[in-house]
């Protein structure tokens, strides 16, 4: 018995660099003529990937589902009853866009499984753009707001003028993601996402498993082919 302990530590210090080498990037560009839809579907390299509207207040949760998608090739807004209303005054309207007018527009990204975030393109993107970010940190489907690279409950996350924001790595392992946006002046587009596809907890484990039967098995035939 020790020595299967053994064989499967050994497996799961050859496996470790070898799933790694697995975790692969992928590529998500949301450009694409589409209109209104109440969930918008993307799938890349078996990553599944499905985009719902809703709102947020500052202080309380997402609210996923009374608003809709807007796709076209310059990416993904929201678009909600409020649209239909028209400007009192000099109000701005509501747009297409990810916009923090009236109600505040958030985008929730589902994935298939969990990724990490590397990076955000934003279209239509000015100098008082924007984002509140959110995340479903401990896997229990609550979208928490955080502003900066460095997570803060709370804050805003200004749009750099490349249109791409960076993730610091590793600190954005998710399967669930929200973008927001909370000021008047917030107004853009989410054109795509950069992600690196994890491999599930599950798996890791079936994997040092099945190498541990597998040298469980080689032990055997080999004791059984020397006697
Ligand atoms: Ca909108
Ligand atoms: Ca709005
Ligand atoms: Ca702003
Ligand atoms: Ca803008």
């Amino acid at each position: 018995m020790k020595k299967l302990f053994k064989t499967i530590a050994a497996a799961a210090f050859f496996i470790a660099p070898a799933a790694n080498a697995t975790t692969f990037a992928v590529d998500f560009d949301f450009r694409a003529p589409g209109g209104a839809v109440d969930e918008a579907f993307f799938s890349v390299m078996g990553v599944d990937l499905t985009v719902r509207a809703g709102t947020f207040e500052p202080r309380s949760t997402v609210r996923i589902g009374d608003r809709d998608v807007f796709q076209s090739t310059a990416g993904l807004g929201v678009l909600g009853p409020d649209e239909e209303r028209p400007a009192r005054g000099d109000e701005v309207p509501d747009s297409t866009n990810v916009d923090g007018r009236r109600a505040n527009d958030v985008l929730v990204f589902e994935f298939s499984q969990r990724v990490r975030l590397n990076s955000a393109s934003f279209t239509f993107v000015d100098s008082d753009d924007e984002f509140r970010f959110f995340q479903d940190v401990d896997g229990f489907g609550q979208l928490i707001g955080f502003g900066g690279n460095t997570p803060v409950v709370g804050g805003q996350i200004p749009i750099p003028g490349s249109q791409v924001f960076a993730f610091t790595p590793g600190l954005f392992d998710s399967a669930l993601f929200g973008i927001g946006a909370l000021q008047g002046n917030d107004d853009f587009r989410v054109a795509g996402f950069n992600v690196t596809a994890l491999p599930e907890p599950s798996t890791w484990l079936m994997m040092i498993l099945g190498f541990g039967l597998t040298g469980l098995v080689l032990q055997r035939r080999r004791r059984l082919a020397a006697a």
